[in-house]
């Protein structure tokens, strides 16, 4: 079964990759990446200081879910835009994600990031994890003024990673803002910011930063994950290439994404659990579905999904 996609003009080996923070922040990392079944290396969100992130516990995953607080640990932007050319020597798209802490850090890593050249940036509108800040992408101007700034800096497809909405008006407002700049595909969804996780046997929270708070992952946000993707697919009519992330542990879970929407799939929770080998496993089970179902790849599913 041919599993490969494209996304904005960008071929991808196969539609399954790394989320933005999953094993994607250390250069054996991300080699790791690049040698493993990935269809393609996403790095860490980059930030123009090298930075430890938040104290830990800051990772904790349970039955059906992660929550993390981890505050953006990455080896700074620098640091990325020399390994992004070696990392083409590994033949699958290099995606670099792009955060900052302030519109200039944004705009700092954009420059730097862009003349390393990797195939497709992924701008981060949606860390829900550092003290004091909030995400960018609840704030529609905001977040319109940051992307009409980016656009002119990049000549690589700039792509926007959105945290979840969670209801219509909102979708709508933020497709409006990403009609006007030049988005050329959205990552649906970041984790579902400042969940709370408690340990009843021992009465406390399990991650240390913000009082326990943090982005919530794995199987229990999939729901709303696809209502992102679905929403969006609908009010772009299908002309926005999406990468579906939030809740992908099997096959099945990859093809919901594609039926509603997605072009291609990142996985976070289950890569930090299972490692690497998820890739392969996720393949050969999409490709059993996608067998059974009689869909000869992953284009002739997408958005496919049925209302009643
Ligand atoms: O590093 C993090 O705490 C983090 C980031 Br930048 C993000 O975008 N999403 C997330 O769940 N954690």
């Amino acid at each position: 079964m041919n599993l490969s996609t494209t996304i904005a003009g960008v071929t991808f080996p196969t539609c399954l990759m790394n989320a933005a923070g999953a094993c994607c922040v250390t250069q054996e990392e991300l080699e790791a990446l690049g040698e493993s079944h990935a269809g393609a290396i996403v790095t860490k969100s980059m930030t123009p200081q090298p930075r430890e992130g938040n104290p830990g516990p800051r990772y904790v995953s349970f039955p059906g879910g992660s929550i993390n607080s981890m505050g953006l640990p990455n080896l700074g932007y620098p640091a990325y835009a020399k390994l992004i050319p070696e990392l083409r020597r590994f033949k699958k798209p290099v995606v670099a994600s792009v955060a900052g802490l302030s519109p200039q850090d944004f705009i700092e890593a954009a420059k730097a990031i862009e003349l390393a050249k990797p195939d497709l940036v992924e701008v981060n509108l949606s860390c829900p994890n550092i003290p004091g800040k909030p995400q960018i992408g609840y704030d529609m101007e905001a977040s319109r003024q940051l992307l009409l700034e980016l656009q002119d800096i990049f000549t690589i497809p700039m792509g926007v990673k959105l945290p979840p909405y969670f209801d219509p008006i909102h979708h709508e407002a933020m497709a409006r803002v990403l009609e006007k700049v030049k988005v050329s595909f959205l990552s649906l969804i970041n984790s579902v910011g400042n969940g709370l996780v408690v340990d009843p046997e021992s009465e406390t929270v399990v991650i240390k930063p913000k009082g326990g708070f943090g982005g919530m992952g794995g199987t229990i946000i999939k729901p709303v994950a696809l209502a992102n993707v679905r929403a969006f697919w609908k009010l772009f009519q299908g002309q926005m290439p999406i990468i579906g992330t939030g809740g992908v542990v099997t096959g099945t879970d990859v093809f919901e994404h594609l039926l509603c929407g997605a072009s291609a799939v990142q996985i976070g929770t289950t890569l930090v659990d299972e490692g690497l080998t998820a890739f392969d496993r996720i393949e050969k089970e999409l490709s059993e579905v996608l067998n059974k179902k009689g869909y000869a790849s992953v284009e002739a599913c997408r958005g496919k999904l049925k209302e009643l």
